[in-house]
């Protein structure tokens, strides 16, 4: 026969004869109260094997018992809430004579806990004696709205203040609603006493925007700082508990915003959602991990030099593209650029009269964002220029340009100006030059400039 039952059947004994010698009510027990931070003492005996306590924590809190017992024989300490759910269970089996000190230490919900202690499988050679047990409640105030476990009971997450959160026995997983009304850049620092922490943000389709395990060496912080750049809608941020059910503790959560303060209007991520672009009109304009693509249409009257002018602060690579309406590629190359460093990046092209788009991109993956400046240019938009013949014989330097343009011209060191005509007119008055001098016009409207140089002839 084997040892567990040979003590199955000495325990069996025993009940019986308990049962037989004691009157019934006796065996059971009714909850005593447990003072918080204070030590009660009991025993334990053949009548009263077991000793039911009863607790109420007024807020989440750290709990630390310390049960000091002397007990010889299977000890069991058993905690449930007020929905009968256990907690903590543990069994000592003691087979020594000398007291054994048991600590634990639990983070608790707010709540009523009951608190069984009992000898389960008494032997005939228990030896019945007294136990102490000692609580130390500690508080934690946190920011939690429990229940927060889900999207529908989500709690806000406010942006720019810091938020602790706690993970109990019975709470392992919060979920924060965060609501971005304009586009920009999230930084969340997240901090944990526990060891192992996932956190996840998604948005409102449930989709991962990103997902990072955080741990903690026993006794030391884990920590984690995270920035992603997002549209505005609603998002979650989860944050579960890692491997082990009894990694519970405090966590904090701090977000602050950066608005993008972009000036595209999204969406634009296709040729038929682009808008045109203003030239000569410096905009800014965004990429995030839900928008990795804006395009830009512009039209030019006449075969044209346009000139891109991205300056990008978006690490550490987009494409940018520039192709017609009916799909002709005239530009695809990766620009790369970084906050600290915004790289600009200019290219002037070629093009024939029609209608064309820009394209900026984060080509691979979702986490090359950031905001970018944009110019177009186009020297169609520039004014005209001509300059009239000029002859050593000359007295005058005149020509046509736009009307009203401001004409500049530069001789020697010297430089004059005067504003064209309604016909686009200018004339400046000179004084004879010899063959071979260099005379500099420039005109200018509001895109630009337009400049040529003459030389005096005989
Ligand atoms: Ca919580
Ligand atoms: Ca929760
Ligand atoms: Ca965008
Ligand atoms: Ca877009």
């Amino acid at each position: 026969m084997s040892k567990i039952w040979k003590k199955g059947i000495a325990s069996l004994l025993g009940m019986l004869l308990i049962l037989s010698t004691m009157p019934l009510a006796s065996a059971e027990s009714s909850p005593k109260l447990l003072p918080l931070n204070t030590t009660v003492t009991g025993e334990l005996s053949q009548i009263q094997t077991e000793e039911t306590y009863t607790f109420t924590l007024p807020q989440t809190g750290k709990l630390t018992l310390s049960i000091d017992s002397a007990v010889q024989d299977e000890l069991y300490v058993n905690l449930k809430d007020s929905n009968e759910q256990s907690i903590f269970l543990d069994m000592e089996n003691r087979i020594e004579t000398e007291r054994k000190k048991k600590e634990i230490t639990l983070h608790l919900e707010a709540g009523t806990y009951y608190l069984k202690v009992n000898v389960y499988d008494k032997a005939w050679n228990t030896v019945w004696k007294k136990f102490n047990i000692t609580t130390e409640y500690t508080p934690v105030a946190t920011d939690d709205a429990e229940p927060n476990n889900d999207t529908l009971t989500a709690q806000e997450l406010m942006i720019g203040k810091s938020t602790k959160g706690f993970f109990s026995r019975q709470d392992s997983k919060d979920v924060h609603e965060l609501r971005l009304n304009e586009p920009g850049r999230l930084h969340i620092s997240f901090l944990s006493e526990m060891d192992d922490i996932n956190i996840r943000l998604m948005d409102s389709n449930e989709t991962i925007a990103f997902e990072h395990q955080v741990t903690a060496l026993k006794g030391q912080i884990g920590k984690k700082d995270v920035e992603i750049d997002l549209e505005p809608g609603t998002y979650f941020l989860y944050i579960e508990q890692g491997m082990f059910w009894d990694d519970t503790g405090v966590y904090q959560l701090e977000t602050t915003f950066n608005p993008a303060n972009n000036q595209e209007a999204e969406p634009n991520n296709s040729p038929s959602q682009s808008v045109k672009f203003p030239f000569y009109t410096k905009q800014k304009g965004f990429l995030s991990w839900n928008d990795p693509i804006d395009l830009y249409r512009f039209d030019i009257p006449k075969s044209s030099q346009v000139t891109i002018d991205l300056t990008t602060s978006i690490a550490e690579e987009v494409r940018v593209r520039v192709y017609s309406a009916d799909g002709e590629l005239y530009l695809s190359q990766p620009v790369y650029g970084s906050v600290k460093d915004p790289h600009q990046f200019l290219k002037t092209l070629l093009l024939p009269k029609g209608t064309y788009y820009f394209q900026i991109e984060d080509y691979f993956g979702n986490d090359d964002t950031g905001v970018y400046d944009l110019i177009i240019k186009s020297n169609h938009l520039l004014p005209v220029l001509s300059i009239n013949k000029v002859t050593t014989r000359s007295t005058k330097v005149s020509g046509k340009t736009e009307k009203g343009a401001t004409v500049t011209m530069m001789l020697g060191k010297k430089s004059y100006k005067r504003k064209a005509d309604s016909k686009g007119n200018y004339s400046f008055a000179i004084s004879k030059q010899k063959a071979g001098t260099s005379i500099k016009i420039s005109t200018k409207n509001k895109y630009g400039s337009s400049v040529k140089t003459v030389k005096v002839s005989r």
